[in-house]
């Protein structure tokens, strides 16, 4: 008897009573209400005309180079186009986005570009650019892209009759990549390293040995349908190796994954565990790797997580980070742009509910920001404005769209067309945006764009009546949206060790769990799941409403007002007094005491003893939110220093700088002290050619091209001990606002790192040079404070070096630094003032004392509300 996959059997026993079901659902007064069927066909038509103006700018200008950049209107070439440091690692020169986009061909019923696009992949695609590239974009976007297209082929010659040249040329070029892959598995664990170099196959295990846990988790699909089209098991076998391994190294208590981990020793690098960037697919591929393979192992897995995800990370339809080994501890406090994949995969696992809910907080978000911005604090706030044209909330949507048959989501997928008509349209393809409070653009069109976007919209509106040219229900699709014959698992590789798959009839009745599973909408009508969606708005109503952030956008709206006397305001209230403790409890606010000796504070104001008591604590937590923020604020944006202590400055000179968000901080380590190195490169994106000077030295990098944490990253491989960026504007302390460096929420570096203003940054340079030449190399410190003068005059007296301490003026007054212009005649140099003559040094101490203020409270000073989000503004986040 014919074996038949999970998902189609389900389909065919149950085609009677989905009917009905969908006849009950759609109800006259529940019905489409907008979109009508013709204008539901102009949607779809306009996805396609949206796409091919994305695709056609993409092969007149760019091809075949991997990418297109949109404004420049050119190819994304790695080694010609300056990089963008780890971003690019998806590059290969191997036109990524052609092959990205093969399979959306086809779905699109563009069936001649999709023959001339395969012609084209088979004369064209090659693996011979020597290049490190990162193991997982590969994998889902090169080696999904060929399997999905392969499999898109072998459709349409059965289908449509059509192709009958076509060989199965796609096929082996997924295997000649799926081989040179292979060798970022030989590790103690099985988990593959991040990178590896395509041509040689050479891996770096020093540099890449951690990698995330989406990385290393997100191989199984393209690897198992690899081994089931080839007959080779080895794919497949290194890629479950490495899933088993990742589960082995879940936290036993709480079911959670951290984010990056040892590749060799499995030790956890980041603990922070959600369900966005570094996890989201790795939960992706477990369930998939159930609907496609069959194999309960995964969906037990899955279940475990998602159950460990609903107790520890889920407040509400939100899901956010918390510490996998201190699940009661959150992690951070804001959202990715890229959890949005998840309600798709609730719809996936049955819990529709969830997923609506989930969703429709999201859509919030979106239609607030336009877009998703790329983080987004738990306030719904802007934590991250960028928008890099991600297909997670089209995919969700088409998704909970297909579950519920709710005219809601064409409604929502209408929206997203719009938006990116708008605002990412431009004359080259679609353009990425920088911030999407500005929405400017930024150079990228990134190749997930074709593959996914246009491929879920697409089947958002693509009417039920009319069947696709590919038939989607036959596929899985992979997390770049890749189409893979749910049928392939039936095939067993020869000499696997793996059990036979067993027929599916004897699979047990949670295989609905497998599917896009409409158990939900059976039994609601689409007026509960409007409801529930209203309840989620009024949900997500009272956090904005307890939102200080607000003001910032909305300068009219209002805190929260309260007229008459007050009990307790948050700036008096002292843990551990009893009559605080007495007043809080009438206010419904609990206080947990945490085992690090922090203190929680939890309103529930239903328990509150009157409705009078609810709200001032609720004015009370909110008071406390700004306080917490405030301080956090202070601490983080508190300038740090770049002091010369090496002869003949001596302590003397000393720059202020701004702190990083990534390394140690400075004001919980003594400070860094080290010779003064360059850069070479001066930018610091790519790994250092001067590596071997720069071991044990603090080095100097400009600001640009790559992020901060990329820099320091590099500096930190090369054997740096600390890292001093410098702007690459003409700036200087004195007339520019000091922000902290933030990181990207995936690099982690051991090293500090300072961010000096040019000004200051090119003295520190030309010193450094200076002190080269005179072969008395610059030594420096990076600390919070400053090293006292009579200490670093001793240590130099005691080493011998008998010429006495120049005073900082020749530098402050003798650079030929660009930058010393009129404005900035008063260099924001000083000196700690005990070496130097008495009425410069009070002076300076003077100005200093002023500056200290204005510089650590920059802008609180002027008695703005808004005092917690300009500590946001205040963090810069790239270049
Ligand atoms: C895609 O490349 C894939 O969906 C991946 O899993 C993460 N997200 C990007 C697009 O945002």
């Amino acid at each position: 008897m014919e074996n038949f996959p999970i998902c189609q059997l389900w389909r065919r026993k149950r085609t009677l009573l989905w009917f009905v079901a969908i006849i009950a659902i759609l109800s006259p007064v529940w019905g489409p209400k907008n979109i009508t069927t013709s204008s539901r066909l102009e949607l779809r038509d306009k996805v396609v005309e949206m796409f091919n103006h994305a695709y056609g700018a993409y092969m007149r200008n760019a091809y075949p180079a991997d990418e297109l950049m949109p404004i420049a209107c050119k190819g994304r070439v790695r080694g010609i186009t300056p990089s963008r440091g780890d971003v690019d690692d998806a590059l290969g020169n191997f036109s990524l986005t052609l092959v990205d986009t093969l399979d959306t061909l086809a779905v699109l019923g563009l069936y001649d570009e999709f023959e001339d696009a395969v012609r084209k992949v088979e004369r064209d695609v090659n693996f011979n650019a020597d290049l490190s590239i990162s193991v997982f974009e590969t994998n889902i976007r090169m080696l999904g892209g060929l399997l999905g297209g392969h499999s898109a082929a072998l459709e349409i010659q059965e289908r449509h009759n059509r192709m009958k040249w076509y060989n199965g040329s796609l096929l082996t070029l997924a295997k000649e990549l799926g081989d040179r892959l292979l060798p970022a598995f030989n590790t103690t664990s099985g988990m593959p390293l991040s990178r590896i170099n395509l041509l040689t196959g050479a891996v770096r295990k020093e540099r890449d040995r951690d990698t995330c846990t989406a990385c290393a988790g997100t191989m199984i699909l393209e690897m198992a349908a690899l081994s089931r089209y080839t007959g080779d098991p080895i794919y497949e076998t290194r890629a479950r190796a490495a899933m088993d391994y990742l589960w082995s190294r879940r936290q036993r208590s709480s079911d959670l994954m951290g984010t990056v981990l040892n590749v060799e020793n499995g030790n956890w690098v980041r603990k922070e565990s959600g369900i966005g960037a570094g996890i989201d697919s790795y939960y992706e591929y477990l369930l998939k790797a159930y609907i496609f393979l069959g194999d309960e192992t995964f969906l037990e897995r899955f279940n475990t997580h998602y159950q460990a995800i609903k107790q520890y990370c889920a407040q509400g339809p939100l899901v956010v980070d918390v510490l996998m080994h201190k699940p009661t501890t959150s992690a951070r406090n804001f959202v990715d742009a890229l959890s949005a994949f998840w309600p798709g995969l609730q719809v996936l696992k049955g819990d529709v509910k969830s997923a609506i809910e989930t969703h429709e907080l999201l859509y919030q978000v979106f239609t607030r920001h336009t877009f998703l911005p790329e983080a987004f604090t738990t306030n719904f706030d802007i934590h991250w404005g960028q928008y890099p044209l991600r297909p997670e909330f089209a995919e969700s949507t088409y998704l909970l769209y297909k579950a519920t048959k709710d005219p809601y989501y064409l409604e929502v997928g209408k929206t997203i067309i719009e938006n990116l008509e708008k605002k990412a349209r431009v004359k080259c393809g679609f353009a990425g945006i920088k911030d999407v409070r500005t929405f400017t653009h930024e150079d990228r069109m990134d190749s997930y764009f074709l593959a996914e976007m246009f491929k879920y919209l697409y089947l958002l509106f693509a009417p039920e009546s009319e069947p696709l040219g590919i038939d989607i229900e036959d596929y899985i699709l992979t997390t770049e949206a890749h189409i893979l014959p749910l049928k392939l698992s039936l095939r067993t590789p020869p000499n696997s060790t793996f059990e036979e798959v067993t027929s599916p009839v004897n699979a047990p009745e949670n295989f609905e769990r497998s599917c896009v599973n409409s158990a939900y909408v059976r039994t609601n009508s689409l007026k509960t799941i409007q409801e529930l969606r209203e309840k989620t708005q009024n949900h997500i109503n009272k956090i904005k409403s307890f939102n200080p952030g607000q003001c910032r956008n909305t300068q009219t709206e209002t805190r929260m007002t309260w007229n008459g006397k007050r009990q307790l305001l948050a700036k008096e209230f002292t843990p551990g007094n009893q009559q605080h403790t007495d007043i809080l409890r009438k206010m419904g606010i609990k206080i947990l005491m945490l085992e690090d000796g922090k203190v929680q504070l939890m309103q529930e104001q239903n328990s509150a003893v009157s409705v009078k008591d609810a709200t001032e604590g609720a004015l009370f937590m909110q008071e406390m939110i700004e306080l917490s923020k405030m301080e956090k604020s202070e601490v983080a944006n508190k300038p740090v220093h770049v002091q010369l202590i090496s002869h003949p400055f001596l302590g003397s000179l000393a720059f202020r700088g701004g702190p990083a968000q990534f390394g140690p901080r400075l004001e919980n380590i003594e400070g860094v002290e080290g010779e003064v190195e360059i850069a070479d490169p001066y930018d610091a994106c790519v790994p250092l050619g001067n590596a071997e000077s720069v071991q044990g030295k603090i080095v100097l990098a400009q600001r640009g091209q790559c992020m901060f944490v990329q820099k320091a990253k590099r500096i930190e491989e090369a054997g740096g001990i600390g890292v001093i960026i410098i702007d690459n504007a003409v700036s200087s302390f004195e007339t520019s606002s000091p922000f902290a460096m933030a990181g990207d929420e995936k690099t982690e570096t051991s090293i500090p790192a300072v961010f000096l203003f040019s000004h200051e940054g090119n003295m520190l340079r030309d010193a450094a040079i200076e002190q080269a030449i005179k072969e008395q190399p610059l030594k420096v410190m990076l600390a919070n404070k400053l090293k006292p003068l009579n200490e670093l005059l001793l240590k130099d007296h005691l080493s011998m070096k008998n010429t006495s301490p120049v005073k900082a003026q020749v530098y402050a007054d003798s650079t030929n630094d660009p930058d010393t212009t009129k404005k900035n005649k008063k260099p924001p140099i000083y000196r700690p003032g005990m070496e130097l003559s008495g009425s410069e040094s009070k002076q300076t101490e003077k100005n200093n004392n002023q500056k200290t203020s204005s510089v650590q409270r920059p802008k609180q000073a002027k008695g703005e509300e808004c005092k917690t989000e300009l500590s946001e503004s205040d963090k810069r986040d790239e270049l």
